[in-house]
């Protein structure tokens, strides 16, 4: 660990980074609140042992400094002192100390302290690992590990926007599987699960585009998002869908329209410039979906 030690005397700063040294961290030092805070400027630390009576800025102050700009990052601040009084303990801990130790400390005790507070930080750092994971997970869907309909919604804005007033087309699909009910009650729900996921790879395989967003909407309903693509493109991945579904050759001897697992699809497409939302065009295409259906399924329409 990197460890600051802010000392006005000479002695002590010679003594205390020799411990750190020796319990095998990297010593940086201070002689002074401010400069303590110059040097954080341009150099993250990962603990600071902080002494209390200093000309200038005292140990609390500069506490209080540091944490104001640290915000939610969290390190640990150990005050190391001659300022033995439960009062100045109180107002150290007030001030944004973890631990505050009194002059003088043994080397013993001061890397103890340090191995006490290197395992605080490793707690940190795996909660905030966790939460990015559960951050992520939070916006896939869990079974087909695509965009949930929320991040497809937010993503999907956020396209829309940056897209701005340029002079391409927007192109949104929906995609609904043809008669998935019958599925589920003929196969069971886990092959109507694994069914999802192949229809997932099969429209995947025919999103080429790094901006292209793929969503589940509903139970057995996708949709995409196609920015820089026009009604003639909208139509290519529309119809690369449905052969890639054909492709991927699912049985369902129980459909009234095919032998096969199909889907219908229904297309949209904008200009950026024409003043529709994009709720708009999504319901534009959700309107195409269902003459695609009513047409007689395992086709599209755009
Ligand atoms: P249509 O061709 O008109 O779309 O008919 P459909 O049977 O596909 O449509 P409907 O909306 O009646 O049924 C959708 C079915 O999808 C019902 C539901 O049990 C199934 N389903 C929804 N989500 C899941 C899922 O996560 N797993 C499985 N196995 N089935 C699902
Ligand atoms: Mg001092
Ligand atoms: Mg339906
Ligand atoms: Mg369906
Ligand atoms: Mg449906």
């Amino acid at each position: 660990m990197k460890i600051l030690l802010v000392e006005d005397s000479a002695t002590l700063r010679h003594a205390m980074s020799q411990y750190i040294v020796e319990a095998g961290h990297t010593a940086l030092v201070a002689e002074s609140g401010e400069q303590a805070l110059q040097l954080l400027e341009d150099t993250p630390v990962d603990m600071i042992i902080m002494d209390v009576e200093m000309p200038g800025l005292n140990g609390f102050e500069t506490t209080t400094l540091i944490r104001e700009w640290l915000g939610s990052h969290w390190i640990p601040i150990i005050f190391v002192t001659g300022m033995s009084d439960d009062e100045d303990y109180r107002k150290g801990i007030e001030a944004g100390g973890d631990d505050y130790l009194i002059k003088p400390v043994s080397k013993m005790i001061i890397t103890a302290k340090i191995r006490a507070m290197e395992r605080i930080a490793d707690m940190r750092d795996q909660l905030n690992r966790l939460n990015q994971e559960l951050e992520a997970l939070s916006q896939l869907d869990s079974l087909t590990q695509i965009l949930n309909r929320r991040t497809f919604n937010e993503e999907a804005q956020k396209q829309w926007l940056l897209a701005g007033r340029k002079q391409t087309h927007t192109s949104v699909l929906m995609i609904d599987v043809d008669h998935f009910k019958l599925y589920n009650d003929h196969y069971g729900h886990p092959a109507g699960d694994r069914c999802l996921k192949s229809i997932t790879e099969a429209i995947r395989s025919c999103l080429h585009r790094p901006y292209d967003l793929l969503g589940r909407y509903g139970g057995e309903e996708f949709v995409v998002l196609l920015p820089d693509t026009d009604t003639a493109g909208a139509t290519r991945v529309s119809q690369c869908i449905k052969n890639a579904v054909a492709k991927a050759d699912i049985a369902h001897e129980v459909s009234p329209s095919a032998e096969r697992v199909t889907v219908s699809v229904g297309g949209a497409s904008c200009p950026q410039t024409s003043g529709y939302s994009l709720e708009d065009i999504i319901k534009a295409a959700d309107r195409a979906l269902y003459r695609a259906k009513h047409s007689g399924r395992n086709q599209y329409k755009i």
